[in-house]
């Protein structure tokens, strides 16, 4: 029986065990250059099978919170090359995740203090976290975007091009494509987001153009044994809505199928929240959306996330639905989760209040086990 402490392969990707530690924003990258305290934090959490870096923009303008560490500057590219040598040193793997935050964000982080760009100008009504020109923290009302004309859309796709280059030059073992949580990609692909008329807006099929192509682009760049992707079929975070997802993202796997990819990360229910939501008129079938892509030929790993806990995480594996098993806040509060897990040692509290935003503490203090007394 395959167990969460076995090896994995995720395309071009060997991991020493089926846990990976999901994609956590923690803003802690002022001038979008990841830092010293940066390289501690993955380090610490080297033993995962795969650390996801935090969502990571491929440019100023998918940029969309303050402090987030980006890909598209030669600082961010060296800074990032420390993050990967010391994982790499420890023996982990480490991938990028490439990022546009679409019109999850403010003029103030935007090139020239632009409009957000999207889909479609309808404001996600949501808020996002800027930093003050004083140098205070605040959290603000999304700004309103303005519709991507179609000729824009190839500089878009140059731009996720570039990021793929940029993370290889970084040092990572690949990227996660960020298709989830109500940014960019997903403001194509939700029916709430995206009121186009052209080839990217309308049937399912032109929603999720743009998903694919970036996909295309992508698996161009470095291959697409080395890209994954995240997907949130039924969340409605950052103000995103689909009546009918199921459709929308079993089309989306049935086409993924066939492209190669290393691995397909998906969010079970509202991201952090409630595993059963859905916005459509019947429960989300996971199960199903796996299985139409095996049939369409995926062979990437199958990597859930939302609310597991060593248990359901061994029973998701074990059973054979889940290839491996991504957890957020258990790794934010336990650098040594894979080592916990094994020992089924006590687990330390993550602590909400340090989450975004902030040094040292909340991030990098939280002791391995050895170093409980
Ligand atoms: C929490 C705070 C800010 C951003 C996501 C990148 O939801 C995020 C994010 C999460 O995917």
């Amino acid at each position: 029986m395959t167990t969460i402490f076995d090896p994995v392969k995720f395309g071009d990707i060997e991991l020493a065990n089926r846990i990976v530690m999901a994609p956590l924003t923690r803003n802690r990258s002022p001038k979008a250059t990841p830092n010293d305290l940066n390289v501690t934090y993955y380090e610490q959490r080297a033993t995962a099978g795969l650390l996801i870096t935090e969502g990571t923009p491929i440019t100023q303008q998918a940029q969309g919170y303050a402090d987030v560490p980006g890909l598209y500057s030669p600082e961010a590219v060296s800074g990032w090359k420390k993050v990967t040598d010391a994982v790499h040193r420890k023996g982990g793997k480490i991938v990028t995740q490439i990022w546009h935050v679409g019109r999850v964000s403010h003029v103030s982080l935007q090139p020239n203090g632009g409009a957000p760009v999207a889909p479609s100008a309808i404001p996600a009504g949501g808020k996002t976290y800027i930093i003050n020109p004083d140098g205070s923290g605040a959290f603000v009302e999304t700004s309103a975007p303005r519709a991507l004309e179609t000729a824009e859309i190839a500089g878009i796709l140059e731009d996720y091009r570039k990021g793929a280059r940029a993370a290889i030059d970084a040092g990572f073992d690949g990227v996660e494509i960020h298709a989830a949580n109500g940014y960019l990609i997903e403001q194509f692909l939700k029916e709430g987001a995206n009121q186009r008329t052209d080839q990217y807006g309308g049937s399912i099929e032109n929603r999720a153009r743009f998903a694919l192509e970036v996909v295309d682009t992508v698996t161009k760049e470095i291959g697409a044994g080395r890209v994954g992707i995240r997907l949130s079929p039924t969340t409605p975070a950052n103000g995103i809505t689909e009546t009918k997802p199921q459709e929308v993202y079993n089309y989306l796997v049935n086409e993924l199928g066939s492209r190669g990819l290393s691995f397909i990360h998906v969010v079970e229910g509202a991201t952090g929240g409630d595993r059963d939501f859905t916005q459509g008129d019947k429960p989300f079938d996971y199960h199903e959306l796996k299985n139409i892509y095996r049939k369409a030929g995926g062979t990437g790993a199958w990597v859930v996330n939302n609310g597991y806990i060593k248990d359901s995480a061994e029973q998701a594996v074990e059973s054979g639905y889940a290839d491996a098993v991504a957890f957020g806040k258990l790794f934010i509060a336990n650098p040594d989760l894979v080592e916990r897990f094994k020992d089924n040692a006590a687990l330390n509290e993550p602590d909400k209040a340090t989450f975004y935003g902030g040094g040292a503490k909340g991030y990098t203090d939280y002791p391995a086990l050895e170093t409980v007394a």
